[in-house]
């Protein structure tokens, strides 16, 4: 009888062997290499996603190889590298979304498989490629949260909004840029906040540095305001916001800025014994963004099932007073 169940249970074992086929077979035995690139490894941000990505890659049992890619020609040849390192596959937040043609051929002629995370590959239309796994956030929503969070403060300091001003500080060539800070203008306008006040900040690139020097521009061109409010794609681009402001006297009681992020950059914001003019950020997720796309490419690689062509991830509100809150209702450790 015991025999039996034990041949039935070989039988059963050497089927689902032959199903995944010989290389899953020799990769499922330990030798799973997955490569994270990330645009900008200074930011706070992508430091956590490749934390948690790490934390995948020990649950797991695979390597992990990090790298930071700021241009197509890092991107290229970390690709380059990582097929000669045999690994099997690799996630990317691109630099340049328009290099997404060149980054599917690249990792098809190198058969590795493809997720992005954060910034959306474009094709030369502009259009999404959308046969590319992808986890992003849902930005439009995520900076109507935004918005909503400054038109909700404005309102409680009783601040007539003809005397407000808002630094919208943006980087159109980047769609979830265009979407977060879209969803920002439409909260403040729908919550009675006047178009003309809105001042468009483009920067450079996306840090602190350029942003700064994009809002010194739209302070200086509007000295009419009595109040500053600022919003961007990310928290980098509010903090930049709030230090132009502070140089011309716009503290925390005159200043409310929202980012988006919640990383280090914003914490130590928090942490500062004085409250800033940066009021707050929505908190989004880096441990889905770096620990779940991470064990989704493992799964392609290991059981040959690809992740879900789209995935958008949510955000939460918070502030100086419930950020430990909100970080714990997100799954993420204290700081
Ligand atoms: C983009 C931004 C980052 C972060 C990420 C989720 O890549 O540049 O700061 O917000 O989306």
């Amino acid at each position: 009888m015991q025999r039996r169940i034990f041949l039935t249970l070989m039988a059963a074992a050497v089927t689902a062997s032959a199903a995944l086929g010989g290389a899953s077979i020799a990769q499922a035995a330990d030798q799973v290499k997955i490569g994270f690139l990330v645009k900008q490894p200074e930011e706070p941000w992508f430091q956590d996603e490749w934390k948690f990505a790490e934390i995948a890659a020990k649950e797991k049992g695979f390597t992990l190889v990090k790298i930071g890619a700021p241009s197509g020609e890092k991107v290229m040849s970390a690709i380059d590298n990582l097929a000669a390192q045999k690994a099997q596959g690799f996630i990317i937040c691109t630099p340049d979304v328009k290099l997404g043609p060149g980054i599917v051929a690249k990792a098809k002629a190198d058969n590795l498989k493809l997720m992005t995370v954060d910034d959306r590959l474009v094709d030369g239309s502009g259009k999404p490629i959308e046969s590319v796994p992808h986890m992003g956030i849902s930005a439009y929503n995520i900076g109507k949260q935004v918005g909503e969070g400054i038109a909700a403060e404005i309102k409680k300091r009783g601040w007539d909004m003809k005397d407000v001003g808002a630094i919208d500080v943006t980087y159109e060539q980047l769609p979830t840029a265009h979407d977060r800070t879209t969803g920002a203008t439409d909260a403040l306008v729908a919550a009675g906040f006047p178009k003309a006040n809105i001042i468009a900040a483009p920067q450079a690139k996306t840090d602190t540095e350029n942003a700064f020097n994009a809002a010194n521009i739209a302070l200086t061109k509007n000295p009419q305001y009595k109040h500053w409010v600022a919003y961007g794609l990310n928290d980098e681009a509010v903090l930049g916001a709030v230090r132009a402001a502070e140089g011309r006297g716009f503290k925390a009681d005159n200043m409310v800025g929202i980012g988006i992020g919640g990383a280090d950059s914003a914490l130590n914001e928090f942490k500062k014994p004085e409250p800033t003019g940066f009021f707050g950020t929505v908190i989004i997720s880096p441990k889905r963004h770096g620990e779940e796309t991470s064990a989704l490419m493992y799964t392609w690689i290991t059981q040959g099932k690809e992740p879900p062509k789209l995935t958008l991830t949510s955000g939460m509100l918070a502030t100086r007073d419930n950020v430990s809150q909100v970080r714990e209702q997100m799954g993420l450790a204290a700081k």
